[in-house]
């Protein structure tokens, strides 16, 4: 089984409000149907999307001061930045419909929490159900309840490791605007299996890195059991093809 992330700096224009990279998505959409056409494939055994906010979200959320860890209690901003969400989440879904993809959402607001330490809890049943009846779940960075401190902010990267975790992903792709984790010389390293390897070239600083930056996506990939790859769109469909893509992290 695949978990899938596609960034929203990919599919989206990051530079003005809600506004699609239409061309980017269809791109991404083609990679995925071809994919999945092949019954013997590497997406034989499921493939779970999840995707971030890009234009969408981000800015409803800055708006409202509300981060991974800086919640809000006000009803209103809940509704805009789960809307602004959803609604990204259902663009994407009818670009996977139109290709015959059985694409179906999971709104995280309404499927988990975080707790008061901030953990992350994501109950995953009914997605595996999902996954068994031949179903693409579609997955996306939301606002979701944190105890004691209202609602914060789930990002696509946690979700996407949460989700390789409980469902034992055996591969997991980033699908990112760069085309992989690059050295010093803008070169794409080709593989990394410890942080210390990486850590001059993506700097020490986790605070500053927590809503997402290369090095966070660094660190939790390589706590997971499952392969995981970061690369640039135009690996797509390499990556699906259960090719080497981009960055390989083990
Ligand atoms: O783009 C965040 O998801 P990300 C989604 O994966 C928001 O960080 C801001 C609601």
């Amino acid at each position: 089984m695949i978990v899938l992330k596609l960034g929203g700096s990919v599919i989206t224009d990051k530079d003005r409000a809600e506004t699609l990279d239409g061309e980017a998505l269809d791109r991404a959409a083609d990679a995925v149907a071809e994919a999945l056409a092949d019954p013997e494939g590497s997406l034989a055994e499921g493939l779970v999307v999840v995707h971030g906010g890009g234009s969408f979200g981000h800015h409803n959320a800055s708006e409202h001061g509300v981060s991974t860890t800086a919640g809000t209690r006000d009803p209103t901003a809940v509704q805009e930045i789960h809307g602004a969400m959803t609604t990204l989440n259902a663009f994407v879904r009818s670009r996977l419909l139109e290709r015959d993809v059985p694409a179906v959402p999971v709104h995280p607001f309404s499927a988990g929490h975080r707790d008061a330490d901030g953990e992350l809890h994501l109950p995953t049943g009914q997605i595996a159900t999902l996954l068994e009846e031949g179903f693409v779940p579609v997955l996306h960075g939301d606002v979701i309840a944190h105890a004691g401190t209202g609602a914060t902010i789930v990002s696509g990267d946690e979700l996407v490791a949460e989700l390789a975790r409980t469902l034992g992903a055996d591969r997991v792709g980033l699908c990112s605007t760069v085309p992989g984790v690059l050295d010093a010389d803008d070169r794409v390293v080709e593989r990394i299996d410890s942080y210390e390897t990486v850590a001059d070239v993506l700097g020490e600083s986790e605070s500053t890195d927590v809503t997402g930056g290369m090095a966070a996506k660094v660190r939790a990939l390589l706590e997971l059991e499952a392969n995981a790859s970061i690369f640039g769109l135009a690996a797509l469909e390499d990556f699906l093809a259960g090719e080497t893509a981009g960055t390989t992290i083990e």
